[in-house]
């Protein structure tokens, strides 16, 4: 099948080229083992340069922000045929929090707190559409225009929509193989601080029992298949400390990165 270019024409790099069904680059290099590298961003923030500067996802997050899904609604938008995919965390697994955020276009959904396989088998029943699940449908919306037929658009984010369930309790810890096991779920993704308070150790992320919590989510991420991710790179350690113990999704933050950037580029003007 010859590729379709989905969204504006124009340049772009290669993983922008999306095969006909595919709404992610994102979904494919999540299964393929590849690492994910995406940022957070609100409404507050002009996102269609971020969303092809090379992140692979930019994640509007709902539960620690001070921003309702609504207000993603046109930046999700404005994400429209770029490269990173628009994931929204919702501020708990609710079937409505969830079903806003995939009317406004999420292709990722992020839920805090899942600590059991009901809790991740509800998670994947409101991401999709009966018969896989219980989503609810708006008749528009969501699909940004990117398909011919709306039902173009059920069918390819019932398969193509990530799935990610946050790891952040012990409970869920002891869980880890009945959640990763859970038929959609595309990610374990830790959330640094909870899972250190949860674990006794607050915000010691060095710390063995930390590390040793960490190795046991990677392990069980690569047993089903599936990602370890970390929601951050905690303060004063190093992104590929991560990648070397086998985790596979991150977001870093894009302002210092930005800045050198500017920095460079002006350096090199002579003044
Ligand atoms: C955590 O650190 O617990 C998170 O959920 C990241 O915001
Ligand atoms: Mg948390």
């Amino acid at each position: 099948k010859m590729p379709i270019v989905f969204g504006l024409a124009r340049a772009c790099v290669t993983s922008c080229v999306r095969k006909q069904g595919q709404m992610n680059a994102i979904k494919q290099i999540i299964k393929s083992g590849k690492t994910a590298i995406g940022t957070t961003a609100g409404p507050n923030i002009d996102v269609s340069v971020l969303a092809d500067a090379g992140f692979d996802f930019i994640l509007f997050d709902t539960q620690h922000s001070p921003y309702e899904i609504k207000q993603m609604a046109p930046s999700i938008q404005a994400m429209r045929g770029k490269k990173a995919a628009p994931f929204v965390r919702v501020a708990a697994n609710q079937a409505d929090q969830i079903c806003f955020a995939l009317d406004a276009g999420a292709r990722g959904i992020i839920a805090p707190m899942i600590n059991t396989r009901a809790e991740a088998e509800a998670m994947v029943r409101s991401c999709r559409y009966y018969p896989q699940g219980n989503r609810s449908n708006a008749g528009v919306r969501g699909e940004w225009g990117e398909f011919p037929k709306y039902r173009d658009y059920m069918d390819t984010v019932n398969k193509e929509l990530v799935i990610v369930p946050m790891i952040e309790t012990k409970q869920a810890l002891e869980n880890l193989d009945a959640i990763a096991s859970v038929p959609g779920v595309d990610v374990l993704l830790i959330g640094p601080s909870d899972l250190s308070i949860e674990l006794d150790v607050p915000l010691d992320y060095a710390c063995d029992t930390y590390q040793r919590a960490l190795d046991k989510i990677a392990a069980a991420a690569a047993k089903h298949g599936i990602a370890a991710g970390m929601y951050f790179i905690p303060p004063g350690m190093e992104p590929n400390f991560f990648v070397d113990k086998g985790f596979k999704f991150f977001t870093m933050p894009w302002g210092p990165w930005a800045t050198t950037g500017i920095q460079n580029a002006i350096g090199g003007i002579k003044r």
